[in-house]
């Protein structure tokens, strides 16, 4: 089986930003910067004829590329967080595009989660157990002001996950350009 997730890659510029943001944040084990990137779907593990199917079904998506932004940091996981992340700027054409990209795995068989889809690029897991709140939810309302872009996305791309020791280590399997 294969986790495997859908993907935008973030151009090396925005990852240079985020890792500087990274390094402003109380945290212990930021995502290392090769890590950084924006999920449209969770595809979970994935039998290889399945993903085969999800490969041909993203090869035959058309949907426009467009610009995003990155806009300031959140928390998910209220009380307790988990993560800590960079936001995006309010986009149609990306909402535009998850959707496509969910439609698409869900036509070729995967079943996807039933969430909302909240655009973000985890900057940081947290162990809840181990966490100042306090200092993290400063240095979270402090980035507030936190921008990075406009950045082209041209493509997006089918990645898989393999998780060891040393944390996860993410592969693009392929990828799958957008009309100009
Ligand atoms: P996250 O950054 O919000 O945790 C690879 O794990 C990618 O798939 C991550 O970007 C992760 O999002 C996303 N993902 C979504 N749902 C997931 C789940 N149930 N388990 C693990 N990763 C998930």
């Amino acid at each position: 089986m294969i986790r495997a997730f859908a993907a935008i890659a973030l151009p090396d510029a925005i990852r240079t930003e985020l890792v500087r943001m990274q390094a402003s944040l109380p945290v212990k084990r930021p995502v290392p910067e090769e890590n950084l990137h924006l999920t449209l779907v969770f595809l979970g593990e994935l039998a290889e004829p399945l993903l085969e199917e999800v490969h041909v079904a993203f090869s035959a998506l058309h949907a426009p590329g467009c610009d995003l932004t990155l806009d300031g940091l959140g928390l998910f996981g209220g009380r307790k967080p988990r993560l800590v992340h960079a936001g995006l700027a309010e986009s149609a054409d990306l909402r535009h595009l998850q959707a496509k990209v969910e439609q698409a795995a869900r036509g070729a068989g995967v079943v996807v989660e039933h969430r909302r889809f909240i655009p973000h690029v985890t900057l940081a897991y947290l162990d809840p157990a181990r966490i100042d709140c306090d200092r993290l939810e400063r240095a979270v309302a402090g980035g507030a002001a936190f921008r990075a872009g406009p950045f082209p996305v041209t493509g997006f791309g089918l990645y898989r996950s393999d998780r060891g020791h040393g944390g996860a280590r993410y592969t693009e399997l392929a990828r799958y350009p957008l009309s100009a």
